[in-house]
């Protein structure tokens, strides 16, 4: 089912079900390249979310900011290649909303253990803001925080599971968002954790 968000996003309950156990494989392949991280914020914090990438481009913070990263700094090597399943489900749920042929080239790979949170921001790292984002729920429940456009706009919360697929695009690709602190449990296929899974046009 399709959960409208706003007048460009929405939630696809369930889209990945039918993948589930390929993309927890391509999860264990790609974090046996480019091994999970604890990022640094610049302003010199550890970020409570660990960290990989696959894709042409990887998301990466440290003291000197925030950008995207053709080689992993890690291990100086190439990101693994953004498998095909993951691109393929990208471009068929950005689809589902009206945005014809996203060609992702990042995919940025979090995994939140209990405790774990992101704090409301905007993603505007990308060269250009105009594709869409496709983000893929696996794991743990989690709330999601759903704002405006001004920091100060207070959010909505919304209940992402296993499975889910969100698409945001156009006048909602900009709207501050972040995720409440995961609370405890086990999901049968992943444990005590949440991975999700952001599909992103990095590169012009
Ligand atoms: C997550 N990750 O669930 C989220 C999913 C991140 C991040 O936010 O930057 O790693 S992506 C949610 C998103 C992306 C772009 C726009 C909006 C939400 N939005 O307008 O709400 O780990
Ligand atoms: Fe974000």
């Amino acid at each position: 089912s399709k959960i409208s968000l706003g007048e460009q996003s929405a939630i696809l309950r369930g889209y990945a079900l039918p993948i589930e156990q390929q993309l927890l494989a391509e999860v264990t392949a790609i974090a046996a390249q480019a091994p999970w991280r604890r990022l640094q914020t610049p302003g010199g914090k550890s970020m409570s979310v660990m960290t990989t990438n696959s894709g042409e481009f990887g998301w990466h913070s440290d003291s000197k900011g925030y950008r995207y990263e053709a080689t992993d700094p890690l291990t100086a090597k190439p990101w693994p290649a953004m498998p095909e399943v993951i691109a393929d489900l990208a471009r068929n749920a950005a689809a589902e909303l009206g945005f014809s042929n996203f060609k992702a080239d990042a995919c940025l790979v979090n995994c939140y253990q209990p405790g774990a949170q992101m704090g409301l921001h905007q993603d505007r790292d990308e060269h250009s803001l105009s594709a869409p984002i496709v983000s893929i729920s696996l794991g743990l429940p989690a709330r999601f925080l759903w704002g405006g456009m001004k920091r100060s706009d207070r959010p909505a919360r919304i209940e992402l599971v296993h499975g889910d697929v969100v698409v945001w695009g156009g006048v909602d690709r900009l709207r501050f968002h972040g995720i409440a602190k995961l609370a405890g449990g086990q999901h049968p296929l992943l444990g005590a954790q949440r991975i999700n899974l952001t599909l992103r046009r990095a590169g012009p």
